[in-house]
């Protein structure tokens, strides 16, 4: 007695909830992971993220916000029966830390805190329900420090979140899976920088009544200096998240018009089309940076097309039109691109300035099926009333040029008719 140990220390709690705070959180768990580390009594950490407290704050106000945090303090305390350590460690995230516990027990705990937090709460005498999700992470098994512990079932949570689950084990795979793409991201950076690891192949669209080269799409390939080839898909949808969209795409027209310019001068008559992400579309530069670009390059603005996914303009219909108008008023056509994938109305597509509907090739391919013929159909029916043209991509056999000729698509392309190609390989490839 009278000797005063760490853990006799008066514990921080957090006015709010009454439960221990961040600090408290880690000077508690600290020597437990030593524990669990060495060997003996291993250890699981919940966190539960909450989301609609912001919302209660901007809505209601500071007091009404810290109100329902204590309420919130409360039910976990009440749900965990004292069997656990719960913690308030910011604003939106509290922990509960579970000793000698296996998976199973723990993803019992975490539905039971799912319960008690699911009811709705009373907020200035306005019912209100919150939303949160739990992620569980185990010492020794997933990390062997508090801080990775903490990153360990935050990521969790994440990966609840992205599987619409209320809670979630932290999964290496999935981890590796996140920072591998991270690591892809920082090194599309330095190529961009470098300008040497990012290279365009190019394939065709063939005009289906001359069987001529009408345009070339220039398609991204990266020749990672120690992956390898990193397909489109692998890096497109994440880049899209990140500032790298819009240098990568004027590297992209950059290089395009650089090509075609010298494919213009022996002889070539068609365009090059690049695909756009809509994401740019929210930039207010965009339009002035892309014409720029092409006002350095050897070739007019109506030699350039673009591709945009439907889903992509139908995400924001109103700023699509007005950027692509802005395009064609320059003298750029324009392709809807994956049609039939996307959630199209299709009365909007009747005002939107574009020049061609690419029809997905999953329907092209299955036209020997009801729904592929009927999709290919309907589009090339719906394209030459509406006054657009038709590509049907992704041919593969020679008798889906003729039954695409039947159904009236103007335009084919596809590994049957051209693979893309580098630099060369097009130039051997057209004859020029
Ligand atoms: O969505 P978009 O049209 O931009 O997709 C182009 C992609 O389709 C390219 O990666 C290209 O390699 C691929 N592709 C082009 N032609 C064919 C084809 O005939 N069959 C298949 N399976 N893929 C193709
Ligand atoms: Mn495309």
């Amino acid at each position: 007695m009278g000797q005063s140990t760490p853990t006799d220390e008066p514990i921080a709690r957090d006015s709010r909830t009454g439960l221990a705070d961040r600090d408290t959180f880690y000077r508690d768990v600290s020597p437990q992971v030593t524990e669990a580390n060495a060997g003996r009594e291993a250890i699981v950490l919940l966190v539960i993220d909450i989301e609609g407290i912001d919302f209660v704050l901007r809505t209601f106000g500071p007091i009404e916000r810290d109100f329902l945090i204590n309420e919130v303090g409360q039910r976990l305390h009440e749900a965990t029966g004292g069997d656990g350590a719960a913690y308030h460690i910011t604003q939106d995230r509290f922990t509960l830390v579970l000793r000698g516990s296996t998976f199973g027990q723990a993803t019992r705990y975490a539905g039971a805190l799912v319960d008690a937090l699911h009811s709705s709460f009373e907020v200035s005498g306005v019912s209100y329900h919150l939303t949160c999700h739990v992620g569980i992470s185990h010492c020794p098994n997933h990390a062997d420090s508090v801080a990775e512990l903490v990153r360990a079932s935050v990521f969790a949570c994440h990966q609840a979140r992205t599987s619409e689950a209320s809670c979630a084990t932290f999964d290496r795979a999935w981890d590796e899976r996140e920072r591998h793409r991270f690591r892809l991201m920082l090194d599309l950076g330095e190529a961009l920088e470098r300008n040497n690891e990012i290279d365009l192949a190019y394939q065709p669209v063939v005009a289906l009544e001359t069987g001529c080269c009408t345009g070339l799409e220039a398609l991204c390939r990266w020749q990672h200096p120690e992956q390898g080839p990193v397909p489109p898909g692998d890096f497109m949808p994440f880049v899209e998240q990140t500032p790298l969209m819009m240098p990568l795409t004027e590297a992209t027209v950059d290089r395009a018009l650089d090509n075609l310019a010298t494919w213009r001068a022996k002889g070539f008559g068609g365009t090059v089309a690049i695909n756009i992400s809509p994401v740019l579309f929210r930039r207010s530069d965009f339009l002035e940076r892309l014409f720029e670009h092409a006002r350095f390059a050897n070739v007019g603005l109506d030699s350039l097309h673009f591709e945009i996914t439907e889903t992509g303009i139908m995400d924001q219909p109103n700023r699509a039109a007005h950027v692509l108008g802005q395009l064609r008023d320059q003298g750029c056509s324009i392709s809807v691109d994956d049609f039939g994938t996307g959630h199209s109305s299709l009365a909007y597509l009747a005002d939107l300035p574009v020049d061609t509907i690419k029809i997905d090739k999953v329907f092209v391919q299955n036209m020997d099926r009801p729904w592929g013929a009927a999709v290919v159909g309907a589009a090339a029916t719906l394209g030459s009333k509406l006054g657009l043209e038709t590509v049907a991509e992704g041919i593969e056999h020679e008798s889906d040029l003729h039954t695409c000729g039947e159904f009236g698509v103007t335009y084919a392309q596809g590994f049957h008719l051209a693979r893309p190609m580098n630099r060369d390989a097009v130039e051997q490839w057209l004859e020029l």
